[in-house]
């Protein structure tokens, strides 16, 4: 099972420590594409000699190769967004995750489409939330 991990990038780090809790529990059922994704060296406006293109292209190619797309959605983030039109387009199952406890309201175009979401308040909470996704 190779799940790809969504979250905020340029759209704002404040929720890193929770993406990379995330990740660590996703690990226990899968091969998590994207670790990256929880690493506070990650910033918003780092550095990088990666170009744009080549960062769409290979997480577009990760993305069509993972059997399920988690997205932790709490932190808008355009490119998020993006990722879960594109695996919604091909068909790839998609998993929301959303802090309700953040005081922040999901955009109706996720709320509203036909993906699965787990709203949580606490990390071990979510944590339980996983591991019954996962046994079904
Ligand atoms: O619009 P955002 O940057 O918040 O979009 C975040 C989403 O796009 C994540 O789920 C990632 O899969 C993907 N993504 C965006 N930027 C990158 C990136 N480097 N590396 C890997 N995946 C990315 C950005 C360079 C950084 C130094 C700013």
């Amino acid at each position: 099972m190779k799940v790809y991990f969504a979250g905020s990038i340029r759209g704002g780090r404040d929720d890193v420590n929770f993406y990379h809790e995330i990740i660590l529990h996703l690990k226990n059922y899968a091969e998590v594409l994207t670790e990256h994704i929880g690493s506070t060296s990650l910033s918003s406006t780092g550095e990088n000699n990666l170009t744009d293109k080549y960062i769409h292209d290979r997480d577009m190619e990760w993305l069509l190769s993972s059997n399920l797309v988690v997205a932790e959605v709490t932190n808008a983030s355009l490119g998020v967004g993006y990722e879960l039109g594109r695996a919604l387009e091909n068909n790839i199952p998609v998993l929301c995750l959303f802090r309700i406890s953040s005081g922040k309201r999901l955009s109706a175009m996720i709320r509203g489409s036909k993906f699965e979401i787990i709203d949580y308040n606490s990390i071990d909470e979510l944590k339980v939330a996983l591991d019954n996704y996962f046994k079904q």
